[in-house]
Order: structure tokens, then C-alpha cells, then sequence
């Protein structure tokens, strides 16, 4: 990993492209703190950020409900309970550089830092559903959009997630308007995002102002043609077109950790830090490290996990021999799942969950 080299850098992240803003700390930064702090989150923006004044700041909710709502974000906050979720978020680019050390794939080029761990503010998805009267079953979809952005590929910004995800009572997706008990910047969707707890960054929708209850899911671009693993023998976006439609848009993200930092500690002993994320298999159960590409595994410490949907986060002290080597990481879930070693291959270059590695 190469954090000092163009196209510019800043003091806590490196910045992929300044307009659209995309950037992203290094993921030994990330692992010194369980709450990713504001000034290490990740910007994954598809096109410009915009600032909007909260009071004037209004969402609409329409399509096959009962009372179609205009509703401002102060109204949103006097009208409906709080609810606080530690969730991370987590874009489905993460590690993207390593599968395109595989072959080459077409998007940003990140490492492991576009994943943000953080308390999330706001209004329960559900109870402002319910308010509106939902007028139809769970086989439908919630469409978010974000109309008041421009975006790159398509007119809008937009994403949907199935209804019964909003309606699963644990599973708190949230119209946020705070993340780690601040109010929520421009820069992170503020004043409104969603946050969809488990499901890849590109549903979080931010600078929301349309929701519309659908049939159908979202038709945007971002939900119908990025962000959809592609089997390895499409290798261009000309073979990707006429077949975008016959795949499957993401969800949950893959069973996944990656090392962090690794520090010599005295000549023969190395601290090992890193995160784990989960798959929609229940969570992290245990995270081991090797020495020698997987022969022998040796346990780590988890030293933060909170609720359904943080991240985990686990260290280790390990004896070593020589003066370099590499290290690798694999985590386990509740359902006995394991990392796989290598992460397959898509154009997209999204979901790669190989087993975390790093040179020390
Ligand atoms: N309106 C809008 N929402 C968006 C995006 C965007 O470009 N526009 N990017 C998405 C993607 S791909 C990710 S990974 C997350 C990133 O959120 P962050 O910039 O707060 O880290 O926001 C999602 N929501
Ligand atoms: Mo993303």
C-alpha cells in the first residue's frame, strides 16, 4: 500500500479525485479507534456534494402508500422517536486494488479504508412508513433518490432496498441526521441519509429527499447496472450492457477482515491489528492469523463488537522468526462460514473478501 504517491494527499486521507471528492484513510488509521472519527471517514461521492439549509430541508414519500408526505427534517425529529444504531458503512469498492492485482477492473482504485464504523442518528425507516400507510406486501421495494444532487451516470442519484428490510425489526435502517452524536455534515449526507445497516454504502442514500414505495426496485443506474457481481467471464462494460438486467443487485457485503497495521513490538514479536466485517450469516465469532499462507493458524483477541451491525475489531501479538514476511488474516461467523483464501474476480472489482494480507 502506497499512501504518498499522486494524485494528492491530504492530512488524514487520500484523495482518489477531487471532484467528485473521493477519499479514504488508511486502514491503520482506522483500527486505532472502534468509532471511526469524522476527520477518518471515507467520501464516496458519484457526483458534486451540495449543502442544504436543515430547516428548509424537506423528503417526500409516495408511490403505494396511503397519505403521500412532504416532510421537513425538524418535523421528521419532533415527530418521530429517536433511534441510535452503531453500524458500519462500508463501500462494496473496498479492497478493490487487491482483486485488480488479479486482472484490471473498472472503478476507483481503493485499498481498505472505505469502511466507517459509527453511532447513526435519527428516525426509524419503519415508523415513518407506517405513518404514511404502506398499501402493499412485503415483496415490494423502498426507492430512495436523491433528486436535488447531480450525479455522474444517471439523472438522479438513487437505490432501493426490499421492504422487508425497512419493516424487520431488527434490522433499524434509519433516516439518519447524526452520525457519532453530531449532526450529520454535507460531506456525509447531512441534513438526511439512510442508513441500511449490512447492506453495501451505495444504498445509503445521502442527501435524501424521495422515497416512493415500489413494485419494482429503484430503476437508477446505481441500483440497476453498478454495483452487481458480475460473473469473471464479462471482462468489458460492452459485454456487461446487454446483460446487466440478468444479475442480481447487491445486498449484504461478503465475510470479510483485513490486517490493519502489524508493528514489531521487539525484535521477534509482532503486534497485528485489523477489522472483520460479517456476511448476512451472523457475526464475527473469531478472527485468525498465519505466518506461513495459511499452514497454521494462531487466534486473535476481538476487542470491539457492538450489536448486530459494527464491525469487529481484533488484535494480536505473534512471535516471529527472520526479518520479513507476510502476514495473513481470515475471519470465521457465527454459521462456522470462513474468508475464503482468494476473493473471485468481477469487473466491477466490488465484494473482494480474500483473506486479508499484509507485508511485514
Ligand atoms: N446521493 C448520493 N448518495 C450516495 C452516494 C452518492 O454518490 N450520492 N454514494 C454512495 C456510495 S457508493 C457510498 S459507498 C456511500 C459513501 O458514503 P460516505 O461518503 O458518507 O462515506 O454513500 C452512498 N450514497
Ligand atoms: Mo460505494
Amino acid at each position: 500500500m502506497d499512501y504518498t504517491s499522486e494524485p494528492t494527499h491530504s492530512d488524514k486521507l487520500f484523495v482518489q479525485a477531487q471532484e467528485p471528492f473521493n477519499a479514504e484513510p488508511p486502514a491503520a488509521s482506522l483500527v486505532e479507534f472502534a468509532y471511526t472519527p469524522e476527520e477518518l471517514v471515507y467520501c464516496r461521492n458519484h457526483g458534486p456534494v451540495r449543502e442544504f439549509e436543515e430547516d428548509e430541508y424537506r423528503i417526500t414519500i409516495k408511490g403505494a402508500v396511503e397519505k403521500e408526505i412532504s416532510i421537513s427534517v425538524p418535523q421528521l425529529k419532533s415527530s418521530f422517536p429517536k433511534a441510535r444504531v452503531v453500524a458500519a458503512l462500508q463501500c462494496a469498492g473496498n479492497r478493490r486494488n487487491e482483486m485488480g492485482a488479479i486482472k484490471p477492473v473498472h472503478g476507483v482504485g481503493w485499498n481498505s479504508g472505505v469502511i466507517a464504523n459509527c453511532s447513526w442518528g435519527g428516525v426509524r425507516l419503519r415508523d415513518v412508513l407506517n405513518y404514511a400507510s404502506v398499501q402493499t406486501d412485503n415483496s415490494s421495494h423502498v426507492c430512495f433518490a436523491s433528486f436535488a444532487t447531480l450525479c455522474q451516470d444517471d439523472e438522479y442519484y438513487g437505490a432501493s432496498i426490499p421492504l422487508a428490510k425497512a419493516f424487520n425489526l431488527e434490522d433499524d435502517v434509519l433516516l439518519a441526521y447524526e452520525m457519532n452524536d453530531e449532526t450529520l455534515s454535507a460531506e456525509h449526507g447531512g441534513p438526511l441519509r439512510v442508513v441500511v445497516p449490512g447492506y453495501l454504502g451505495a444504498r445509503w442514500v445521502k442527501w435524501l429527499d424521495t422515497i416512493i414505495i415500489s413494485q419494482e426496485e429503484s430503476p437508477n443506474y446505481y441500483q440497476q447496472r453498478d454495483y452487481k457481481i458480475l460473473p469473471p467471464e464479462i471482462e468489458t462494460k460492452v459485454q456487461a450492457r446487454p446483460v446487466w438486467s440478468k444479475f442480481a443487485s447487491m445486498t449484504a457485503l461478503p465475510l470479510n477482515s483485513v490486517v490493519g497495521s502489524a508493528f514489531k513490538v521487539s525484535p521477534s514479536r509482532l503486534h497485528v491489528k485489523g477489522y472483520a466485517t460479517p456476511g448476512d450469516c451472523g457475526n464475527i465469532a473469531a478472527v485468525e492469523i498465519s505466518l506461513d499462507d495459511g499452514v497454521t493458524w494462531h487466534p486473535t483477541r476481538i476487542t470491539y463488537q457492538e450489536g448486530k451491525w459494527s464491525w469487529t475489531l481484533w488484535e494480536a501479538e505473534i512471535h516471529v522468526f527472520g526479518s520479513s514476511g507476510e502476514l495473513c488474516c481470515r475471519a470465521k461467523d457465527e454459521a462456522g462460514n470462513v474468508q475464503p483464501k482468494d476473493g473471485a474476480w468481477n469487473m466491477r472489482g466490488v465484494a473482494f473478501n480474500g483473506w486479508g494480507r499484509m507485508k511485514w
